[in-house]
C-alpha cells in the first residue's frame, strides 16, 4: 500500500477482507466399553466459528489501524470428538472503530456506528456441524453421519468514517479556525500563518458554561474545492453530520479575494458538495477582530445577511468568543442532525436462504440443481460416509429434487450437479424408507418446492 505509514495520518475510509471462522466438524463415533453393549452413538458436535464484531470507541479517531491490517480473520471452531467431546467454539474477532464510522457492503449500509460502545456482528462465524448423536432416531439408533462444520461468512467490505461533532467550523485558510478550536477545547490542532496548516480534521470537546458539545475544525477551503482544488472537499464529509456550522472570515480576505466574495464562495463551494450543507445552520463569525479592518466587514457583512447571525470575535485574544460560545450552546438543542445513511434492516443483512431450489441442464447435458439451502446441504454433508449420503439422497428425495429432475428429463445414471458436487442420479429405492428429522421438517412445512 501506497499509504504513509506516520503515526498522525488520519484516514476516513478503508477497505477489510472478513473471514468468519468455519464451524467445526461432527464427529461420528460410538461407545465402546467393556460390558456396555450397544453403547449407542456418542459423537460430539463441532464448535461455532467466531465472528467478527466492530465496535465504536471515542479512544480512537481514524482507521489508519484498519487500512494498514485489511485482512481480517477470526478462528475456527474446534471439530467434535467421541465420547460426546463438543469442539470449542472459534474465538471471535473484535475491532474498535471511530464514533461515525460507517459500514458498507457492496454499496448496502450495513450498520452506522454513531455510539461509544456500539456492537456490530458484521460476519458471522458457521455453525459447528452435528456430530452422529443428533442423528439417532428410533428408526437408527446407530447413525453413522455426521455433519461438516458450516463456512464462515466471507465477504469485502467497506468502512467509511464520517466524524460525529455537533459543530463545524468552515472558511477560507488562514481564517483561524484552528486558533479557535484551540482556545474553546483541549484539541491542539496546528497553527501557522499560512494556508493549509491544518491538513485533516480536528475534533475538540467544548465545554461552555456546563454545557458540551464536540466541534470539528477541517482543513480551509478554497474556490473549486468541489472539484479538488486546495485539498479539495474530501474532508467535507466530515461535518455531512454536524447540527451548525460556523463560518469564520477572516476580515482580510484570502489573497485578492475581498471577504464579501470570500463568504459567497465557501457558501457556493458547501452547496455544491452536498445539499445537506445548504440547509444548514451558519453562524458567520467575522476573526481577528483586533486588525483595524474587522469592523467594516463585520458590518458589511450584517449589512447584507440580514437573516443571518453575524458575530466580530478575536481567537488569538479570545475577544467576543463567549458570546459566540453562549449562542451555540442555545441553538444547539434545537437543531437536528441530518441522517444520511440509513442501515439496511436485518433481512437485508441476513437474507434468509431461499429454500426453492432451479433445475436446468447445462451444455454437457448435466442437470444442475441450485437453491442456496441446497448449496448448505452440500457443504455440511460429510460425503466420505456412505449413510451421509443415504441422508443426502433422502432430503432431495423429500423436498422434491428427484421429482424436478425427472420432470426435467433425468434418467438412471444422469449426471447432476449441486454447487461444486457432481454424481449419478439414481431414482432407486433409499435403503430406508424412514424419514429422519430433516425430511419431516420440510414435509411439515407443506411447500411445492420444485416449483420455485
Ligand atoms: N491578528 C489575529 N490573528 C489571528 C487571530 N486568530 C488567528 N490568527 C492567526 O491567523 C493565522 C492562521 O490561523 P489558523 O488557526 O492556523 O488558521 P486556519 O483557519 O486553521 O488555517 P488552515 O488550517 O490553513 O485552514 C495564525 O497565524 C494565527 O495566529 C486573531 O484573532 N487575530
Ligand atoms: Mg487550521
Amino acid at each position: 500500500m501506497s499509504l504513509p505509514r506516520t503515526s498522525n495520518t488520519f484516514i476516513d475510509t478503508a477497505k477489510v477482507y472478513l473471514k468468519a471462522g468455519k464451524g467445526g466438524n461432527g464427529a461420528s463415533s460410538f461407545r465402546r466399553e467393556k460390558f456396555i453393549p450397544y453403547g449407542g452413538p456418542d459423537g460430539g458436535h463441532g464448535g461455532k466459528g467466531g465472528s467478527i464484531w466492530f465496535v465504536a470507541s471515542a479512544n480512537i479517531t481514524t482507521l489508519r489501524e484498519i487500512a494498514f491490517h485489511p485482512h481480517i480473520t477470526a478462528s475456527d471452531g474446534v471439530n467434535g470428538g467421541g465420547n460426546k467431546c463438543d469442539g470449542h467454539y472459534g474465538e471471535d474477532k473484535t475491532l474498535y472503530v471511530p464514533l461515525g464510522t460507517v459500514i458498507k457492503r457492496a454499496g448496502t449500509v450495513l450498520a452506522d456506528l454513531k455510539e461509544e460502545g456500539q456492537r456490530f456482528c458484521v460476519a458471522k462465524g458457521g455453525r459447528g456441524g452435528r456430530g452422529n448423536t443428533a442423528f439417532k432416531t428410533r428408526f437408527n439408533t446407530a447413525p453413522k453421519i455426521s455433519e461438516n462444520g458450516e463456512p464462515g461468512e466471507e465477504f469485502e467490505a467497506f468502512l467509511e468514517l464520517s466524524v460525529l461533532a455537533d459543530v463545524g467550523l468552515v472558511g477560507f485558510p488562514n481564517a483561524g479556525k484552528s486558533t479557535l478550536l484551540s482556545v474553546i477545547s483541549a484539541a491542539r490542532p496546528k497553527i501557522a500563518n499560512y494556508p493549509f496548516t491544518t491538513l485533516s480534521p480536528f475534533i475538540g470537546i467544548v465545554t461552555h458554561k456546563g454545557k458540551s458539545f464536540a466541534a470539528a475544525d477541517i482543513p480551509g477551503l478554497i474556490e473549486g474545492a468541489h472539484e479538488g482544488k486546495g485539498l479539495g472537499d474530501t474532508f467535507l464529509k466530515h461535518i455531512l453530520r454536524t447540527k451548525l456550522l460556523i463560518h469564520l472570515v477572516d476580515p482580510e480576505g484570502f489573497g485578492d479575494m475581498k471577504p464579501e466574495k470570500a463568504v459567497r464562495v465557501i457558501e457556493k463551494e458547501l452547496k455544491e458538495y452536498h445539499p445537506v450543507l445548504a440547509k444548514k445552520t451558519v453562524i458567520l463569525a467575522v476573526n481577528k477582530s483586533d486588525l483595524a479592518c474587522a469592523e467594516k466587514v463585520h458590518a458589511a457583512l450584517q449589512k447584507k445577511y440580514k437573516s443571518r447571525e453575524v458575530f466580530l470575535i478575536s481567537a488569538a485574544t479570545n475577544k467576543g468568543v463567549s458570546r459566540l460560545l453562549d449562542r451555540v450552546i442555545k441553538l444547539l438543542p434545537t437543531l437536528k442532525t441530518d441522517e444520511l445513511y440509513q442501515a439496511a434492516d436485518a433481512n437485508v443483512i441476513a437474507p434468509k436462504l431461499s429454500e426453492g431450489f432451479k433445475v436446468s441442464q447445462d451444455s454437457a447435458g448435466t442437470y444442475v440443481v441450485k437453491g442456496s439451502k441446497l448449496d448448505k446441504l452440500i457443504v455440511m454433508t460429510n460425503f466420505a460416509q456412505p449413510d451421509s449420503w443415504d441422508r443426502f439422497r433422502r432430503v432431495l428425495r423429500t423436498i422434491g429434487v428427484d421429482k424436478a429432475l425427472k420432470k426435467a428429463g433425468a434418467v438412471e445414471g444422469s449426471m447432476v450437479r449441486i454447487l461444486n458436487k457432481e454424481f449419478e442420479w439414481s431414482d432407486a429405492p433409499l435403503p430406508s424408507a424412514k424419514p429422519g428429522k430433516f425430511a419431516y421438517k420440510y414435509k411439515k412445512k407443506g411447500i411445492d418446492y420444485s416449483d420455485q
